[in-house]
């Protein structure tokens, strides 16, 4: 048994599956999971030693790629100053001043440590500021592991083809409407019967938890006209596409095609942290001060906005404000979806990818699927053996067919032609 296997079998005797979040356990792809020893720049290593071209950058929070000078600087100087106080800080206030001028929807915002505690915050939130009780989210969306949110999500469980947790009891998931996403007939209906009990309909901008589907732009401006017209929050779950697709987020895409939208929450996570436990939501003030200590709406954290996880998030979201940093990265990540495209095609193999920023994914489909039910056809077999061919061959791409990939500014064009001339060899072993 090598150092990988070794490690596993001693790690689930102590962890539940041997991990300490389940996509990590290879279950979906087969096989080992590798155990990180370290990260530098684009890759990392394993337990064997063996030298990986990261494709998943922690989920997302990589942008910059593992050990950025400054932002490791930056930790260990905050460290040096003390860990925790569970007091405020103004580190805190800075990083809140700083979403607050890159994401103008935001007006206000409250740190938390998890995207699943922005989440589901978020929908209390929601619930408090309205006086209402449901909530809509689509197939294929996954918005963390809260209770009410954890009912068809398209990350882990899909991967696991189990639409729903076990442990949520049905009294917890009556008020939440399931929908399927980009599509605009069953979204009216939803809100033609139930549009003014609706507290809020949260969403994935472009849903990386089924891989990579965006919300088309028809679409985003149905669920903004509809909650508008019955007084519903939207709720835009930028975990993962914040500071990741666009500087502004998704939102400033979509407000390039939709003069003056906004959400009216945003929910964040991963690059804000810029790999520390750091995520937030927040939103217009009137909707925001709803919030204890201010309003009714009770929300609260010890390690909330921890003054080491502040002082990562700022120097990273530093980092990606320079000059030309989205123009590259938008470059490398379109360079590796076109390249994988086109060595599929050479190959004769159906498959299709797309890429906003930071962030992309792929399909063994000859076009790109818009919403769950077609993402679920996916030859979940070809892809496994895609993923190991790869892996082999020291390119680690995420081990399951639903999530999104991601590219840091610290992948080179050089890592980029190796992924495809990786590529090219697997495609052909397939
Ligand atoms: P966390 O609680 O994992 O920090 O965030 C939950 C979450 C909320 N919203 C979106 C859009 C997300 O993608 C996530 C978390 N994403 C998964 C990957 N699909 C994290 C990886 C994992 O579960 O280990």
């Amino acid at each position: 048994m090598n150092k990988n296997d070794q490690l596993f079998t001693r790690a689930k005797l102590a962890i539940p599956g041997g991990v300490n979040s389940p996509v990590r356990a290879f279950k979906a792809v087969g096989g080992t999971p590798r155990f990180i020893t370290r990260g530098d720049g684009a890759y990392f290593w394993d337990a064997e030693d063996q030298r990986y071209i990261d494709y998943i950058g922690s989920w997302g929070p990589m942008i910059l790629g593992h050990r950025h000078p400054a932002v490791h600087a930056a930790v260990l100087s905050a460290a040096e100053q003390g860990l925790s106080f569970g007091a405020p800080t103004e580190r805190e206030i800075e990083l809140a001043e700083e979403i607050i001028k890159l994401v103008p929807s935001i007006e206000m915002v409250r740190l938390v440590s998890s995207g699943t505690e922005a989440g589901m915050s978020a929908i209390r939130l929601a619930r408090g500021a309205t006086g209402r009780s449901k909530i809509i989210k689509f197939e294929g969306c996954y918005h963390g592991h809260a209770d009410a949110l954890l009912v068809k999500a398209g990350s882990g469980l899909a991967t696991f083809g189990n639409p729903t947790s076990a442990g949520v009891p049905p009294e917890v998931v009556q008020h939440t409407l399931v929908l399927p996403f980009n599509d605009v007939e069953a979204l009216e209906a939803a809100f033609k019967e139930h549009g003014d009990e609706v507290a809020c309909l949260m969403m994935e901008p472009i849903a990386g938890n089924m891989n990579f589907v965006r919300a088309s732009v028809p679409f985003v401006k149905r669920c903004r006209e509809l909650c508008t017209a019955h007084g519903a929050l939207l709720a835009f779950d930028e975990v993962m596409c914040g500071f990741r697709v666009a500087l502004g987020s998704a939102q400033s895409l979509y407000a390039k095609e939709i003069p003056g939208f906004e959400p009216d929450m945003t929910v964040m996570g991963k690059v804000i942290g810029g790999g520390m436990p750091l995520a937030a939501f927040g939103g217009k003030r009137e909707v925001m001060s709803h919030l204890a200590p201010l309003g009714a709406v009770y929300q609260a954290g010890t390690l909330s906005g921890n003054p080491v996880a502040t002082a990562c998030g700022l120097a990273t979201l530093k980092e990606i404000q320079k000059d030309g940093f989205f123009t590259q990265l938008n470059q490398r990540t379109q360079q590796l979806v076109s390249g994988m495209t086109a060595a599929a095609k050479d190959a004769g193999i159906p498959f299709c990818g797309d890429s906003e920023g930071g962030m992309f994914g792929f399909f063994f489909f000859p076009e790109l699927p818009q919403n769950y039910a077609k993402v679920m056809t996916t030859d979940g077999a070809v892809f496994n053996r895609f993923f190991h061919g790869m892996l082999d061959q020291g390119v680690y791409f995420a081990p399951a067919l639903f999530e999104a990939g991601f590219v840091s500014a610290a992948h080179t064009a050089q890592d980029i032609d190796d992924t495809i001339a990786a590529a090219k060899r697997t495609f052909a072993t397939l």
